[in-house]
């Protein structure tokens, strides 16, 4: 196994929040990421490639270690599932919620029921759970639609305000899961590259602490 260690970092949203927690725990692109349509990038450190994909993608590369490292969101690692990864560290961005939703003020249907997501895997765990029958419809967005075009009765999404929720007429109905921004590490890459993934996982974990202890602007 080479010493090179590779970063795989979510694009999206999750990416803006990653940048200032890498930079705190020493390590920088020598590029501007922005500026750029490269995927695999240098850092000030020689030995320190960052790789910029797919959140989705991110369980996947770390699992069959073509990346040693990974940030991803807990609704990601939850649909992928956790076999060769490692989770040692809550980044404590991104926060949000993982939440059945439904039409504002219609009952849920007693029968089986249509469920549009993309977390197809995470809701046929939870209705299986609460012992209620659902036919999955997977969907790869605009989730909130498919109540209103009667393609399902409930959706199961991430939300966060609520905003937009409310503003296609639907309304939170039951807490799947909080989530937050995560670290994976490859399952071999914890014991081969002990040395430096060791050191990596202390300084972001104090940098963390210190955005937590950090007085809110
Ligand atoms: O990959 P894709 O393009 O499908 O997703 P995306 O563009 O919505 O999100 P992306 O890739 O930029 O980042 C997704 C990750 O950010 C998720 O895996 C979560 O871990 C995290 N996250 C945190 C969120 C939100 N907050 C969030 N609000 N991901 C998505 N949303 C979306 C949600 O899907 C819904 O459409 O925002 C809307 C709800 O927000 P409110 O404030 O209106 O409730
Ligand atoms: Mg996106």
């Amino acid at each position: 196994m080479s010493k090179q260690l590779i970063l795989a970092l979510s694009k999206g949203r999750i990416l803006e929040e990653t940048l200032p927690l890498l930079a705190d725990a020493g390590i920088t692109p020598v590029e501007d990421l922005g500026k750029s349509r490269k995927l695999l990038f240098d850092t000030n450190l020689p030995d320190v490639k960052l790789v910029i994909i797919r959140a989705t993608d991110v369980p996947t590369y770390v699992q069959l270690g073509a990346a040693d490292v990974g940030i991803a969101g807990k609704d990601v690692l939850l649909e992928h599932g956790a076999e060769g990864l490692y989770e040692p560290l809550d980044l404590d961005i991104a926060r949000c919620k993982l939440m059945t939703a439904g039409v504002t003020g219609q009952l849920p249907a007693e029968a089986r029921r249509r469920v549009a997501t993309k977390f197809v895997n995470v809701a046929r765990r939870y209705y299986a759970e609460q012992g209620i029958q659902a036919e999955v419809i997977k969907l790869y967005g605009a989730m909130e639609l498919a109540p209103l075009m009667n393609l399902a009765d409930e959706i199961v999404d991430i939300v966060d305000t609520g905003n937009t929720l409310r503003a296609n007429g639907m309304e939170p109905r039951e807490l799947i899961a909080h989530i937050s921004t995560r670290l994976v590490v490859n399952k071999a890459a914890m014991t081969m590259k002990h040395d430096r993934i060791k050191p990596l996982l202390a300084r972001l974990e104090s940098a963390v602490k210190k955005r937590q202890t950090q007085p809110i602007e």
